[in-house]
């Protein structure tokens, strides 16, 4: 049953919405799965469709050289990074080692200033690191280091000589005091025992020191003009047994024999190799003789 008013005007319109909609769904352009874009672009003028189409390349153009360029930088400011890394490590190292080679030039030349480290008294180095740029040597200064002359010996803040060739007392004396020096004094066991170590071994090999008792038979006393307190006489001297007034050291063969019993006194115009002694003052320490 019609309705009221105008059902045959409705009717037709209602057949025109229907044909327009069968017309669009039926349309070879128009797909129901297709995407949007693509309808938009099937639903345009054509050039609008070519300008879509244009942007649309471009946008993906834009993106990739995006990307592209942002993975371009990344990867070249990180691989700038670890190169500053490497440079400044290799800054300090180089630092470092120039900082060593000076420490080991300084202490080389100490060592030679003391002869070579023979003479005791070489100044210690502690160096301490509190990080690596930080390298701080401390240095606990030394005396100054006693340096004897040519074939002298260092024991005790005293250079001694032990001569090759034989004279008298007084020439023997003499030859010191031309030195600088003076013949030996010899005044604890430990000194006695250490010129004795360094005598060379013979028949009887004797040494003039600086003690003679010329002035007062008897009363020895040193060339300084010190007493004697304490010698180390062989038994039985000083006897003064063909008016002997000047002491010496002998060092035999005789394995027996003792450092601290090997004076003898003897005439002084016999000959015979001596001892000088120059007193160095500074610190005391000890070496070996040349
Ligand atoms: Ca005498
Ligand atoms: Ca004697």
């Amino acid at each position: 049953m019609p309705s009221s008013g105008s059902p045959a005007g409705s009717d037709r319109m209602f057949c025109r919405l229907v044909d327009e909609e069968d017309q669009l769904d039926h349309s070879p352009d128009v797909q129901l799965n297709a995407h949007p874009l693509t309808l938009l672009m099937t639903r345009g003028p054509v050039r609008y469709r070519i300008a879509t189409i244009c942007l649309t390349t471009m946008c993906g153009i834009l993106l990739i050289s995006i990307i592209a360029i942002s993975a371009h930088y990344k990867g070249k400011a990180a691989g700038g990074a670890a190169a500053q890394d490497v440079d400044a490590m290799s800054a300090t190292i180089s630092k470092l080692q120039q900082e060593k080679a000076e420490l080991q030039s300084e202490l080389a030349a100490r060592a030679a200033a003391t002869g070579g480290g023979r003479h005791t008294g070489l100044a210690d180095v502690e160096v301490k690191e509190s990080g690596p740029k930080t390298v701080a040597p401390t240095m606990r200064v030394a005396p100054t280091p006693i340096l004897c002359p040519m074939e002298w010996f260092l024991f005790n803040g005293s250079c001694y000589y032990i001569s090759r060739v034989s004279r008298d007392w007084p020439e023997s004396k003499s030859y010191c005091e031309s030195k600088g020096a003076h013949l030996a004094i010899v005044i604890t066991a430990e000194e006695q025992t250490f010129l004795w170590d360094q005598l060379p071994r013979g028949h009887w090999n004797a040494f003039w020191i600086g003690i003679t008792d010329g002035h007062t038979e008897d009363k020895w006393i040193w060339v300084d003009g010190t007493p004697l307190i304490t010698g180390f006489w062989e038994e039985g001297e000083p006897n003064n047994h063909i008016d002997e007034d000047c002491g010496y050291i002998v060092k035999t063969q005789v394995l027996e024999r003792v450092a601290v019993r090997s004076w003898y006194d003897a005439p002084c115009d016999m000959y015979r190799r001596f001892i000088c002694e120059k007193e160095m003052g500074g610190a005391r320490s000890t070496a070996l003789p040349h």
